[in-house]
């Protein structure tokens, strides 16, 4: 029978949990119990040292053809709102997060109708040329399968043409859930999640690292975040790939979808975060991500098996679109802080999870 001291007593002894036993932690009540074991592996991993980076997010244009029901961000071309960021524009802000220690500029856009795929290469190549010290960590899975059709081009070649003009990495967004059911009534014009794992699997072939998210706290069951979870962590086993694991606590303000009592709450949303470090034994890293968890959950989730807590952001749109109730960026200094003040040591790290600086 399956007990919490079951599964304790095997993934101590470094064992892996199936999916039934994750399935069992969800239900699980006791959330100390979980969080403790949760942070006995990640401390065998990594210690008492946590994981952030000064990066900036830009968020080029909000304009996307496809309207899934969670985001609140995007918009059609003549909604009010709607923006596209000028090269001159995108280049001004690469030039100031540089100038304030930047080593990762992380662009995320919509799917915009009437760009061309040369646009996407000059966006890359305007921000390297800021500084060759930039790592670019840009285009989700979806944007690039958006991007292939635009070109015309295969996922592999598509690939070496950006990773040509400067992409240096991934960003894991776009995984929402894989759960075909759930998934269609979320953003049915999207990718599926067969075609997202694909087009990862290519990404790690091409050479490139990349990240992973979940959206949770919506339609989606605890079997449904298992499922998730599983495929990552079969697709990991084959590519080794994937950097970070980062769950995305759903926003429901603005957004068109109706969530009865509206979102995750703290004690789902550490329980996610522990279960994603018991679970997915093969992801080194765990990411807290505090626009969306709010930095409080986010401190205390160091203490629930997360050993990393993002960047200093600066202009977050997704999130906050959506009602994120968080800064638009936390300074160095603040998260510094943060992570002293839970007892941990701050390392600043680059992209690719090389230690940069301990405080
Ligand atoms: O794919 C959209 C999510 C993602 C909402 O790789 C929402 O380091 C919550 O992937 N509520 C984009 N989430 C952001 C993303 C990301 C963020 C930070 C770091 C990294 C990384 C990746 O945001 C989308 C979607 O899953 N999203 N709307 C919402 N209302
Ligand atoms: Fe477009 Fe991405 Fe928003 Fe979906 S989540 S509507 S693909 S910007």
């Amino acid at each position: 029978m399956t007990t919490f001291a079951s599964i304790s007593e095997k993934v101590l002894a470094g064992g892996r949990i199936d999916e039934a036993e994750a399935l069992f932690l969800f239900q699980h009540e006791d959330l100390l119990e979980l969080g403790e074991l949760a942070q006995t592996l990640n401390e065998r991993r990594n210690g008492r040292r946590v994981f952030f980076n000064v990066n900036r997010h830009i968020n080029h244009t909000n304009i996307c053809v496809n309207r899934c029901r969670f985001c609140a961000f995007s918009r059609t071309a003549d909604q009010p709102g709607a923006y596209l960021m000028t090269l001159d524009e995108i280049r001004g802000r690469a030039e100031e997060a540089f100038s304030q220690g930047a080593t990762e500029i992380h662009v995320v856009g919509g799917l915009h109708p009437d760009l061309p795929f040369e646009f996407y290469l000059e966006m890359l190549r305007t921000i390297r040329g800021v500084s060759p010290q930039l790592h670019v960590k840009a285009f989700t899975a979806v944007e690039i399968a958006y991007l292939a059709e635009l070109a015309a081009l295969s996922i592999p070649k598509t690939l070496e043409c950006l990773i040509g003009a400067g992409l240096g990495s991934l960003p894991g967004g776009g995984a929402e859930i894989f759960a075909p059911a759930v998934r269609n009534q979320l953003c049915p014009e999207k990718i599926s999640g067969a075609a997202w794992l694909a087009i990862m699997e290519q990404v790690h072939q091409a050479g490139l690292k990349s990240n992973a998210t979940m959206l949770y706290g919506h339609l989606e069951s605890a079997a449904d975040r298992v499922d998730h979870m599983r495929q990552l962590r079969e697709l990991q086993d084959r590519t080794g790939g994937f950097q970070v694991f980062i769950p995305l606590a759903f926003q429901p303000e603005h957004s068109q979808l109706k969530i009865p009592g509206g979102g995750s709450c703290g004690v789902d949303d550490l329980r996610t975060l522990a279960i994603s470090r018991i679970y997915l034994d093969n992801f080194a890293n765990i990411k807290a991500y505090w626009v969306m968890l709010g930095e409080k959950i986010a401190q205390v989730s160091l203490a629930f098996g997360v050993n990393d807590l993002d960047g200093t952001v600066v202009e977050e749109r997704i999130g906050h679109e959506a009602g994120a109730d968080t800064p638009q960026a936390m300074s160095r200094d603040a998260i510094v802080s943060m992570i002293k003040k839970a007892g941990r040591t701050p390392v600043e790290r680059d992209t690719l999870y090389r230690e940069l600086r301990v405080y």
